[in-house]
């Protein structure tokens, strides 16, 4: 393979790209990434949607999740599938979907702390929704014996959110957006990650 740029590369997930490079027409929240995006514009797209064709997954698992609460898991999305600088996270993954995944990317305070506090009035029945689901209907129910709760009771903190969701994907930090020390999912371009995979990369974590 060619040469690997830990600093403009993609993780080798399920519907990234091999290589980064421009997109003209991503879709609505995704669009940030268009200069540069491990996403097509399919992907983009189906970051938006219920169900969607990306995973499968079903958001409204306990009822209709909230528009303020479902931006962020589409933002998240969006950071997921588009990031082009997530190189100094990416780890080999052990699960049949994807060869690879991310683990303790340092997440800015605001991002974290902002999608909490939007989702908190909201209902789940998992703390790690990546395993143990019920598929048998073809997307995510919640399984025999987990009973849909508060949000604030299955997540007591906006750092076990981040963290405990996609498996420490994330790592909750107290650093704000300004320090270029943690990543963002939500940016105005030029994206300011780059410069932070930078700084991990050259500081051994
Ligand atoms: N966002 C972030 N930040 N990190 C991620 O790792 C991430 N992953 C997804 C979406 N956004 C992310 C993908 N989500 C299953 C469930 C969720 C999912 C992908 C796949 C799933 O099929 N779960 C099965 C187990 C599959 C297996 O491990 O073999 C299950 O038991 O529910």
């Amino acid at each position: 393979s060619a040469c690997l740029d830990k600093l403009n590369m993609c993780m080798n997930g399920k519907h990234q790209k091999e290589t980064p490079g421009k997109e003209g027409e991503l879709y609505n929240q995704c669009t940030p990434w268009r200069d540069n995006a491990c996403c097509t514009a399919n992907t983009s797209q189906g970051a938006h949607d219920d169900n969607s064709y990306l995973y499968n997954f079903n958001w409204n698992h306990c009822g209709t999740m909230s528009d303020a609460c479902k931006k962020h898991f589409i933002q998240d999305t969006c950071f997921y599938e588009c990031s082009p600088h997530l190189g100094p996270w990416i780890q080999e993954a052990f699960e049949d979907w994807r060869k690879e995944r991310i683990i303790d990317v340092p997440l800015c305070k605001e991002d974290c702390e902002r999608w909490y506090d939007d989702c908190k009035n909201d209902f789940t029945c998992k703390q790690n929704w990546h395993k143990g689901w019920n598929w048998s209907s073809g997307i995510n129910k919640c399984p025999d014996g987990a009973q849909c709760q508060k949000w604030t009771a299955i997540f007591p903190t906006a750092q076990s959110m981040c963290e405990l969701i996609w498996s420490h994907s994330y790592k909750y930090t107290t650093l704000s957006n300004s320090s270029g020390r943690c990543m963002q999912l939500w940016f105005t371009p030029p994206n300011p990650n780059r410069k932070v995979a930078e700084y991990y990369l050259n500081h051994a974590q």
